[in-house]
């Protein structure tokens, strides 16, 4: 490594590793706090009552609690002050030695929430308090075990100025209430639930709610606040309805019952991630809560339905059944998405939903599979927890999860969850736990399975085929091999659950028969070895296999088949998710033959196959337009990527956009008709078919457009002007603004900022939409934009919405070879290091994985990390900066 410029091992924070976990010396039996507010100077004073851990045997373990840029006022112990002498102090911790077995601390610190861009702990929003502790952010704001394996019961008492302040929320009920002099009030919350620090969470400030009631399935009351600025009010009513049918969906999926009589949501429009699944008082990201068709698009809605679900699934599977230790995220997160997939799979399209949650998977979750930051479902090591809330941790981890319910079987499932929140209810637990509840319960033996949790990277599976026509056999060789990752060389194979049926000739599904046994039209087989073997008897023609049905387990399916094979199962596979990815590995193919043609100099010839798919699936009769417009969707840059060693960017984007305009030109009069027929005037509405219907209408504009023809570029113009809501207004502006000629586009989105400038949430995709333009000025866009009034860097949704969208959207501008693309990154990423450390982590990731650009390439990305690591960087950026450099 090389360590010449600022000598980074001397200030190397140290890691932490699953091995060495202890249970605490300490537990704490009751949390009393109270707080009172103020913008610079907020006083804590915290009342702990704290008990030896029975589980540690040791003798006279010191006290030791996390404290991080807090101010130590006074510090009691069972009623007596100490004096400096009496502790030890340090920027990271306070250690108390010799105390009794069983104590009262007593400590009252000053904090400086308005000063606190980090968006960790308490901190300000829009003249409002909040506060995120999930994972280390309550050592932030008190001195505390702060570990998730300490459980505590917590009251809190909020005193602030009530004309400033005149909200005053925390976990729980509110038990008291009143007057303070000097034109303050107090409000006194008590949560009855023991929890651990990460789940407090304070809220106070002048909001509005929206209210509504549910009634569980056992008859208790329970009050639905969500509260918002006033001018958000009428953004609501989604996820109110979202709440409730996620509520519903627990109680009749899982059997799960709310147990609070009040459930509150606070938006904010600062916010490091999505949101937060606090006890009672969930605080989302503004954008996680907020619709309303005529400023929101229907992915949005979408979005804000599966967040709000998430959120509230975390009540039993996050919060009353908890993690032992930051290691064990995946135990509550991979839980939660799986549980948030069904839920939206219960609501919506399950093909289309699994399509989407697929497309997602393969590009990003493999691509971190691959790259420097690779790390197991559960890490073994981190520097920073907060660079572990990963796609692996979440969408690998609900993969893994939902091949245990293939596994086992949905019913099964059920009775494993059960099994689990029962025994472990008001515990915190781990991965094992979990999975031995479901080897219970179904008598298997799962410990081969457990890999899945240790092993990173993504396996690749190949599958050789060979049919006999004497005999009428089919035999299928299944073999499995992960790539080495950072750390880990070694791989030991998975258990790999394999979805799989044949198709015969006719496009029917074959009963499928092996050594004498019959398995039906459909069968899961489990790939245990390196290399396995199947053969099926008595068929009369040679099939065509149709593999990982459902994408029944997160592995690279590496696979030879022919146009014409891949043409056939998009119309004859009887699943959906199937159909639809012969479709994206027909393009695949077609686009590497593009790719392959302009490396060797060759003029660009679009395989005809392509167009004659496309063409049958625009001639057909439309039965489901949603499930049409995923297979219309070319795949995307990054999922081209996904497929090379050594990647071309430029190569990539070429080809796609040749094989894109191609399409549209042969296509142009079939995709028109398909977007009038969906075009008829129609008012908005939120039915099902209607999102559909316009999903498919702005996929064809979308094709239309690529032709930039005038005739195209008029119908996005009055598209544009007349919509009379935001996923068809901003589909017209996105296919303007990303059109060559500029002379509708930039007008456009004049008048669209003109119309939106007073709604934050829509100016971040007026943002969005001009960064990730496809031509060449669209980095001078983006300097241009980050001098807008509306831009911020304190403000995550506007880093992720400028930034964010050119790094990871625009990749061929992103690495544009001059260079420039990653310096704005690189500046831009020493600038957050000191704003928002979690968040400069993780814009940075684009940067990190140059192991497969050029060699020239290669050489810029580095000296860009070596000019961030000359800088003295937070833990989060060290640790991301260090593993990508070490490779
Ligand atoms: N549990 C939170 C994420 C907290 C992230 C901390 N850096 C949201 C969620 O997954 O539901
Ligand atoms: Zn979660």
């Amino acid at each position: 490594m090389n360590q010449a410029i600022s000598s980074p091992s001397l200030q190397a924070p140290k890691a932490i590793h699953l091995k060495d976990y202890l249970p605490p010396a300490f537990l704490v039996q009751q949390v009393d706090l109270c707080f009172r507010l103020d913008d610079h100077h907020t006083r804590v004073i915290s009342r702990l009552q704290l008990q030896r851990n029975p589980a540690r045997k040791e003798h006279d373990l010191p006290l030791v609690l996390q404290g991080q840029q807090l101010q130590l006022i006074e510090l009691k112990l069972d009623g007596r002050t100490l004096s400096s002498s009496d502790y030890e102090l340090t920027d990271e911790q306070l250690t108390l030695t010799g105390v009794p077995d069983s104590l009262v601390l007593e400590s009252e610190v000053e904090i400086d929430p308005l000063s606190n861009t980090a968006l960790e702990g308490l901190y300000q929003s829009s003249g409002n308090f909040c506060t995120q502790c999930e994972a280390e952010g309550f050592r932030r704001i008190t001195f505390y075990p702060d570990r998730p394996d300490v459980l505590a019961r917590f009251t809190t008492r909020i005193e602030a100025d009530q004309s400033r302040f005149p909200v005053l929320l925390s976990n729980g009920n509110p038990i008291e209430r009143g007057e303070l002099p000097d034109g303050h009030h107090f409000v006194t919350w008590e949560d009855p639930f023991p929890k651990p620090a990460y789940l407090f969470a304070l809220v106070a400030g002048q909001l509005h709610p929206v209210k509504d009631t549910y009634t569980t399935l056992s008859g208790r009351q329970v009050a639905l606040e969500v509260w918002v600025e006033k001018e958000n009010l009428h953004k609501c009513d989604h996820a109110l309805r979202s709440l409730k049918a996620a509520m519903q969906w627990d109680e009749q999926t899982y059997g799960r019952e709310y147990d609070l009589d009040i459930y509150m949501i606070v938006a904010v429009n600062d916010f490091n991630m999505g949101a937060m699944e606090n006890k009672g008082l969930n605080i989302f990201n503004s954008s996680c809560v907020l619709a309303d068709h005529r400023s929101e698009t229907d992915m949005a809605f979408h979005r804000v339905e599966s967040v709000v679900a998430h959120e509230y699934f975390h009540n039993w599977s996050g919060n009353r059944v908890t993690c032992r230790d930051w290691f064990q995220l995946s135990l509550k997160e991979g839980f939660t998405v799986f549980r948030d997939q069904q839920f939206s799979a219960d609501q919506h399209s399950p093909a289309v939903e699994r399509i989407q949650q697929v497309a997602m998977l393969r590009t990003a979750q493999f691509a971190e599979d691959a790259g420097p930051t690779a790390h197991p479902v559960r890490p073994e090591s981190y520097i920073e927890i907060n660079n572990f809330y990963t796609l692996t941790v979440y969408e690998k981890g609900a993969e893994v999860v939902r091949m245990l319910s293939e596994l086992v079987g949905r019913d099964t499932f059920r009775k494993g969850s059960d099994l689990y929140f029962e025994r472990f209810d008001g515990q915190a637990v781990t991965v094992e736990d979990f999975v031995a509840c479901m080897a219970e319960v179904s008598g298997l033996d799962l410990s081969q399975f457990m890999r899945w949790y240790s092993q990173a990277g993504t396996p690749q599976l190949t599958a050789e085929s060979h049919y006999n026509p004497t005999a009428r056999t089919f035999t299928l060789t299944l073999r499995q091999h992960t790539p080495a990752t950072p750390g880990q060389d070694l791989k030991e194979p998975l258990l790999i659950p394999v979805k799989l049926g044949l198709v015969g000739p006719s496009g029917q599904d074959l009963p499928m028969e092996v050594n004498g046994e019959l398995w039906g039209q459909e069968r899961v087989v489990h790939l245990k070895e390196q290399e396995q073997t199947w053969t099926f008897h008595n068929l009369d023609a040679e099939p065509v296999p149709s593999l990982l049905r459902g994408f029944s387990a997160p592995v690279r399916l590496l696979l030879d088949r022919s146009p014409e094979q891949l043409a056939f199962l998009m119309t004859a596979d009887s699943d959906g998710f199937n159909r639809w990815d012969a479709g994206q590995q027909l393009a695949l193919l077609a686009i590497r033959e593009l790719i392959n043609q302009q490396q060797c100099g060759a003029a660009m010839m679009l395989n005809p196959a392509l167009i004659q798919a496309y063409r049958q699936l625009l001639d057909a009769q439309v039965t489901d337009p949603a499930i049409l417009a995923e297979m219309l969707q070319l795949p995307s840059e990054a999922y081209i990527a996904e497929q090379y060693d050594q990647v071309d960017v430029d190569a990539i984007h070429l080809a796609r956009d040749y094989a894109r305009k191609t399409l549209a030109t042969a296509l142009y009069p079939a995709f028109l008709k398909l977007y009038q027929q969906f075009a008829k005037n129609q008012a908005w509405s939120a039915e099902a078919a209607a999102v559909a219907g316009r999903r498919l209408k702005n996929t064809c504009l979308g094709w239309l457009v690529a032709t930039e023809s005038e005739e195209a570029l008029q119908l996005a113009q009055r598209q544009f002007e007349q919509a009379d809501n935001m996923t068809d207004q901003l589909a017209a502006l996105i296919c303007l603004a990303h059109a060559e000629d500029t002379t509708s586009g930039d007008p456009a989105l004049k008048a669209f900022a003109l119309q939106w400038a007073h709604d934050p949430l829509v100016m971040d995709s007026w943002f969005s939409a001009q960064v990730t333009r496809p031509h060449p000025d669209a980095l001078e866009r983006v300097k241009l934009l980050m001098a807008h009034p509306a831009f911020s860097l304190k403000n995550p949704n506007k880093v992720r919405a400028l930034i964010g969208a050119f790094v990871n959207q625009n990749r061929h501008n992103f690495h544009r070879r001059d260079g420039s693309g990653y310096a704005l990154l690189a500046d831009t990423v020493i600038e957050l290091n000191r704003i928002n450390p979690q968040i400069a982590a993780r814009l940075v990731i684009p940067l990190t994985r140059f192991r497969r650009m050029d060699d020239y390439r290669k050489g810029l990305m580095k000296n860009e990390l070596e000019r961030i690591r000359a800088e003295k960087l937070s833990p989060d950026l060290f640790e991301v900066i260090e593993k990508s450099l070490a490779q």
